[in-house]
């Protein structure tokens, strides 16, 4: 974690400790306005949730302490990525994001799927636990995948989770599929060692930005691309609205 992010994730955590999540919300509004990016934003507030489970497992923070960290979190990751992402839908692809069965942790996939639109995917977050079925009924439904990210923290969702991907790579559906995993439980070498052959890329991660940067390095490199959208320049923007002008003519 950089130094210079200290202050912050100080006064994030020491605000919605305190249940005030209007100055929870405060930090957020003047790193923005100090001009971080959502990458870093998200750093504060994973190290915030970090720190507030040490202090659940030192007995200093209670469960609903945790509880209301976490709420406010989730509530200011959608409030700076409405500030921040430009939610440029370009024709990069779509990427699916659900955690394990079994897993209730979501905060970071919620975070990946903000950085996602914010690279140009197109995003279909299906939350936390669902079932192998639904996953692949919805991706069906979709018709085309070409990013899977994956979510696991609990030692005891990670047969689910293989199970799942054993069920997606076994389709030709999910041929041309990229599946990337990350989580907490990837730690372990064991994890890791499940996952061979399951995900094309196992991104593990301590903070957003600098932890999750190979990650997000990673799917920038991947999907469609196709013009006229043209994502990162805006040129295929400009040039679609040359195109509407033209036949406006
Ligand atoms: C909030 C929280 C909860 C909330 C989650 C609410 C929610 N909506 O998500 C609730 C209350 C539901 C919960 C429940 C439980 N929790 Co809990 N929880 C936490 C806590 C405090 C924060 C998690 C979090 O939000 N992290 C912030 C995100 C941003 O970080 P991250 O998840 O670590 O992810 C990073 C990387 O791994 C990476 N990443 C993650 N996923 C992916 C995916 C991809 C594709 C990529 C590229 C990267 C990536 O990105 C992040 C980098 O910034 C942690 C403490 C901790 N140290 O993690 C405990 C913690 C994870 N919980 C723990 C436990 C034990 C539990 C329970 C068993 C408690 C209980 N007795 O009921 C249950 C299990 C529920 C379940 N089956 O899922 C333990 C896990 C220990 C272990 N490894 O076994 C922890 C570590 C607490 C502790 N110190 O003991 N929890």
């Amino acid at each position: 974690m950089k130094k210079t992010l200290q202050p912050y994730i100080d006064e994030y955590l020491r605000a919605a400790l305190d249940r005030d999540q209007g100055r929870a919300k405060t930090v957020v509004v003047r790193m923005i306005a100090e001009g971080s990016d959502l990458a870093t934003v998200f750093d504060v507030l994973a190290a915030a949730q970090h720190r507030v489970g040490d202090l659940w497992e030192k007995g200093v923070a209670s469960v609903s302490d945790e509880h209301f960290v976490t709420d406010t979190t989730l509530s200011c990751v959608s409030f700076a990525s409405e500030r921040l992402a430009k939610f440029r839908r370009t024709a990069r692809g779509l990427a699916i994001l659900f955690t394990a069965e079994g897993e209730y942790h979501v905060v970071a996939l919620k975070m990946l799927s903000e950085l996602l639109r914010d690279q140009g995917w197109d995003v279909e977050f299906l939350g936390p636990n669902p079932s192998s079925k639904y996953v692949l009924e919805r991706a069906r439904a979709r018709g085309r995948v070409d990013m899977i990210c994956v979510s696991a923290t609990m030692p005891s969702s990670l047969p689910n989770l293989v199970e799942t991907l054993r069920k997606i790579r076994a389709e030709p559906f999910f041929a041309n599929t990229k599946v990337v995993a990350g989580g907490l439980v990837f730690r372990s070498n064991r994890a890791r060692g499940l996952l061979r052959g399951g995900a094309d890329g196992v991104a593990l991660a301590d903070s957003v930005s600098e932890g999750q940067a190979p990650a997000l390095k990673f799917t920038a490199s991947l999907g469609r691309n196709e013009p006229p959208y043209g994502a990162d320049t805006g040129r295929g923007h400009r040039l679609a609205e040359r195109q509407l002008h033209r036949k406006s003519q």
